[in-house]
This record gives structure tokens, sequence and C-alpha cells, in this order.
């Protein structure tokens, strides 16, 4: 009876030793499955931790350790089918797995997935390089001196002599207006996406100042006192500054006639213009303008009273002229930053005036809003600039008791119902539609609820922000990490001239591309440069080329809140 006992014993140890072996057999021999979706930088150890799989034959995962072993084993949820990838998916969650290191998620019968770390200084490095994406963007500086092997790029445009287009209201001259950030993947400068830019990486600033310390950066100016973010956000509010009219008006864009062809900024001889004149553009500067009065206040009590008289004098201007829409004129082919519909914008700009100001005059054009916070899909520059104001407002002390009250539930409802929408998606999305810049559109989502989260501390909103900057480095059904340099197969051959024109073997790092967009308006563009999209499915209607302007270049606005989701979480989590 005894002999049995330790033969069947023994048998026991021997199969599970055999189905060891054979297991980490299978993990070493396992290739790589790009069905495995996974935030390819990794996950922070005390927040939630999930991938997708494509792939509804398996049941089980593991997650290895760069040592070979098991650290955890889990069962796979069924997600069903996703209409805007076209694909049946399941889920894994490995939540409960808080040591730090090196894993790989494997799947039997699947493959194993690109590493990834559990780190607490997760973002540290692509934060980072999120935001010193804006210097190799400065319009007026030689980044070859000091990059030279590593990234080149010779002088940009000094911008000294700029043109009055007639859509100026001016018949002639010209005069300076250096300075300022490159929009995009051309050589443009639009003030309307400055103001989007520039608002929400301040929001960011005034809530948690020390996200982007002095010294945080490489940049000219670190070492001065001053934090990174507000060094660089000041290279871009000068430049806003130079546009505006002496009475208080302020000129749509600065660009060529036309987009200038894949050439160097500095061999391009296009002339450049001032075009146009806008109450949108007015209504930016004025709400970056009162905004950076009083975050600049201490830093530089100068600059401070210029931008508010310069925000003063435009808004006024804009209340005087509220239907100058902008629209390209004739000959003129450059990025129209054009709308129609400026509620959003007086809405912004009285909101940091009054911030600013306390002046009830700016308080009575919005206090009827006060609970009536949205988020509006596509065109950041133009749908949710309200949202601006509307954290502004949130960290805003003059607003207290029902005020405060009606402020804080209007932002709870909408956050609550982006949460809700993410939980729902295979991805961890609030976004079901995919449009020009549709990484934006799901990164600023992400905004809206981390302000839910600093509201009242509740983790949901913490985690679902945290959810979407996983979609944003892999988890996402097109399988790229769409931050250059950051991840194991991360978006390069950005629709962005300076990279075009030049022979680099590496994109700058950490620029976000446009993302997914089921318009595929450049369709013909890339199939001339010999390639075509992978899909015209919505969420996987992206092509890492450099023909495909409408879902792979880069943009400032689309940068910015990268800026401030991966430098809040790192700071938050
Ligand atoms: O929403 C409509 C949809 O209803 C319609 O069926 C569809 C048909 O094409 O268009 C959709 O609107 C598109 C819109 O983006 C929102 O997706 C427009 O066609 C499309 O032209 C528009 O693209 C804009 C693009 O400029 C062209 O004007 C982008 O939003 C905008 O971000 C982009 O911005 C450019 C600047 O002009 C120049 N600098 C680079 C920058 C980034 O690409
Ligand atoms: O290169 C341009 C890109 O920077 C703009 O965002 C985009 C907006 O319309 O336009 C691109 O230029 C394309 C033009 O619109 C159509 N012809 C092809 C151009 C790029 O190859």
């Amino acid at each position: 009876m005894k002999t049995c006992r330790i033969t069947i014993l023994l048998l026991i140890v021997t199969i599970v030793f055999a189905t060891g072996c054979r297991e980490r057999k299978a993990i070493t021999e396992a290739e790589l499955s790009e069905s495995i979706r996974i935030n390819q930088l990794g996950v922070y150890p005390g927040l939630e931790k999930q991938f997708t799989l494509n792939d509804t034959a398996a049941d089980a995962f593991r997650v290895v350790g760069n040592n070979g072993k098991v650290a955890f084993r889990g069962d796979l949820q069924q997600e069903g089918f996703w209409e805007p990838s076209g694909e049946f998916l399941m889920s894994g969650d490995f939540s409960e797995l808080h040591k730090k290191g090196t894993y790989f998620i494997y799947v039997p019968g699947v493959g194993r997935s690109h590493p990834f770390v559990i780190s607490d200084s997760l973002y540290h490095s692509a934060a980072r390089a999120a935001l010193k994406s804006y210097y190799f963007m400065r319009t007026g500086i030689d980044i070859e001196e000091e990059y030279v092997g590593k990234f080149s790029r010779p002088a940009g445009h000094p911008d000294d002599t700029c043109y009055y287009h007639p859509s100026t209201g001016r018949s002639g001259g010209f005069r300076s207006s250096p300075g300022g950030w490159y929009d995009a993947g051309d050589y443009g400068k639009y003030v309307v996406n400055a103001g989007v830019s520039v608002g929400t990486m301040l929001n960011l600033h005034e809530w948690i100042p020390d996200a982007f310390a002095d010294g945080s950066l490489d940049i000219p100016e670190s070492g001065n006192g001053i934090s990174d973010l507000l060094d660089e956000m000041r290279y871009e509010l000068d430049w806003v500054m130079t546009m505006q009219d002496e009475d208080g008006g302020v000129f749509h864009k600065l660009t060529p006639l036309l987009f200038d062809g894949v050439t160097m900024p500095h061999e391009t001889r296009s002339k450049r213009f001032f075009i146009g004149k806008s109450t949108a553009a007015t209504l930016n500067l004025a709400a970056i303008m009162a905004q950076a009065s009083r975050i600049y206040r201490d830093v530089d009590p100068r600059f401070s009273k210029q931008a508010l008289s310069a925000a003063e004098k435009a808004y006024k201007w804009a209340v005087e002229h509220p239907g100058e829409y902008f629209r390209n004129p004739e000959g003129v082919n450059t990025g129209g930053y054009g709308d129609r519909i400026l509620d959003e914008e007086f809405f912004w700009a009285a909101a940091e005036l009054y911030c600013t100001t306390g002046s009830l005059a700016y308080y009575d054009a919005i206090r009827g809003d006060l609970g009536n916070i949205r988020f509006r899909l596509e065109e950041s520059w133009r749908n949710t600039v309200d949202n601006l104001g509307y954290y502004s407002l949130l960290m805003c002390e003059r607003i207290t008791g029902e005020d405060r009250e009606i402020l804080e539930q209007g932002l709870l409802k909408l956050a609550d119902e982006l949460a809700g929408l993410a939980a729902s998606s295979p991805y961890g999305i609030p976004v079901s539609r995919f449009v020009w810049g549709s990484n934006s559109d799901v990164l600023n989502t992400a905004v809206v609820l981390l302000f839910a989260y600093r509201v009242n501390g509740d983790s949901k909103y913490l985690e679902a922000a945290a959810g979407i900057a996983d979609y944003i480095f892999g988890r996402n059904a097109t399988g790229y990490s769409f931050v250059s340099g950051y991840g194991a197969k991360y978006s390069r051959n950005f629709h962005h001239r300076l990279l075009m024109a030049d022979d680099l073997d590496e994109p700058f790092p950490g620029f976000v591309a446009g993302g997914p967009n089921h318009h595929m308006q450049d369709r013909m563009n890339v199939r001339q440069g010999g390639a075509d999209y992978p899909s015209t499915l919505p969420a996987r209607a992206y092509i890492d080329h450099e023909g495909s302007y409408a879902s792979n270049e880069v943009c400032i606005n689309w940068n910015a809140p990268l800026v401030f989701v991966l430098g809040a979480l790192e700071h938050l989590q």
C-alpha cells in the first residue's frame, strides 16, 4: 500500500516536472506574435496591467520573466467582436503581478509578446522626449552643431522678412516674426494650433509644476532656474506675440503660399507671408497670453504684464469682430485651421482672463456654462479648446461654493462616461471613430480623466488614463507603438519634412504619429509612393510611411496631450 502511494507520488512529480520542462522549452522557443498587443514600454507596478489578444483559440497566458521563469499565470477573457478593427479579441489581466523587472507575455499555441518592464519610472524618459520634441521643431535654430552624427538639422527659418498677404488687410510691406515651432511635417506656423498646444501643456504646469523641472531636458535654457516646460512654451509664446496687429487682432498664420516640397528648412526658397486675420486666432492669443500672464508672474513679471495687456486687447478685438472666420484665400494652400463655431474659443479666453484677473465681466461670459464640459472628437484645435478653460477654472481658487460644485460635477459626469466607454472597449479607449490625428483624440480623453482624478482622487480615472497610454504605446489594432524611439516596433517613417529631406536613420524621438484615420485622404499619395494602407478598417487604417500625411504626420497639437498624459502619470502613479 505504502509503495503504491510512493509510486503514484513519483509519477505525479515526474509528470509535473516533464510538463514544466516542456513548457519551459515551448517558452524558450516561442516566436514573437503580433497578435499579442501590449504596451511595449510596460506598466506601473501599482496600476492595473492588461493586454489584448487577437486570437480566440487560446485560453490561458503566462507572464515570463527575463530568467525564463513563469512569474504569473492567468486565463484569457473573451472580449467579443470589435467593429472598428474587425477583430474577435480576448484580453489578459496580470494586475496582481507587482514585482519590477523585464517580462514578456507567453500564450501557448500563439507565441510571445514584445518584452516590457514593470517599473515605477515607466515614462520618465518618454515624457521628457515628448516635450523635447518641441525643441526639434524650433524654427530659428541650428540643431546640427549639437547633434551631428545623431540628429542633424541645419539652421531653420530666421523669419526676419515676412510679407503681408493682402488677406491681412494690408497692401504691402514686411516685418519679422521669428521663433516659434514648426507646426508639423510642414514648415508653417499657425496661431490657432499654437494655442491648443501651449494651452494644454501650461495646464499641466499649473497643476504639476515640477513635472518638468529645470534641467529635465537638454535644451539651451536648462539651468536657468526656470522649469524647462516654461522655457519651451516661452519659445512659442514669444512668437505668438509677434502675430498681433496694432489694433489687437491677430494674423491667422505665417506660411508660404503653397506647402514647401521635401527640402530642408534652410534650403527652401519660398517667401513666407502673414495670412489672414481671424477671430479664432485672436481668441487663441487672448487665452494663452492670459494663462501665461499668471503662470509666468513670478518667473518674469515684465512678460507677465505684457502678456495680460496683449490678451485683453485681443479679447476686446474679438468681441468687436466676432465673425472674422478664416478661409484660405485664393492661391494659398497651406493648412487652414478654419473654424466657424467660436463658442469654445470665447469660453476659453474668458475663462483664462477671469482666472488671471478676477474681473466679473469675464465671469459673466462663462458662468452659465460651468457645468457643460463635453468631449468632442476630432480637430482638438477647434473642438476641445473650451476644455482647456474648464481645466483652468478647476484650478482657479476664485471659484468656490455652488459654482465649484457645478463645475466639478460636470467634469466628473463626463469622465464617468469616458471611463465607461474605455472599460467596454477591448483596447481600453473611449474612442471608436478614427479620424485625422486620432491619437490626439485618444490622448485628450486621458486628460479629462486625469483632471477628474485631481478632483476626487478616485483611482478608476487614473487607471483609465494609464490604459489609454497603453493604447498609444502598442496595445492597439496596428501593433505599433506610435511614439518614435519608444517600444520594440515604433512609428518612424513620419510625414515630416525635416526627416524626409535629410538622410536620417532614426527619427527624432518622442513624436507621436497622427494615427489611424479611416478617411485616408492621402491614399493616392501613399500609393504613388509605392505603398498602401494595410487595412481600411478604421482602427487599422494606419501606415508607417512618409507619404501618409493623414495617418503618419507629426503635429504640435498631437504631442501636447502626450506630454500632458506622460508627465502627469509619471507624477501620479
Ligand atoms: O469630419 C469630416 C467627415 O465628416 C468627412 O466625411 C471627411 C471626408 O474627408 O472629412 C472629415 O473631416 C476631415 C477633418 O480633418 C477631421 O477628420 C477633413 O476632411 C480633413 O481635411 C481634416 O484634416 C485636417 C488637415 O489639416 C487638412 O486640413 C486635420 O484635421 C488637421 O489636423 C490638419 O492639420 C495640418 C495643417 O493643416 C497643416 N500642418 C499639418 C497639420 C497636421 O496634419
Ligand atoms: O505635406 C502636407 C502636410 O504637411 C499637411 O498636413 C497636409 C494637409 O492637407 O497636406 C500635405 O501636403 C499634401 C497636399 O495637401 C496634397 N498634395 C500632397 C502633399 C504632400 O505630399
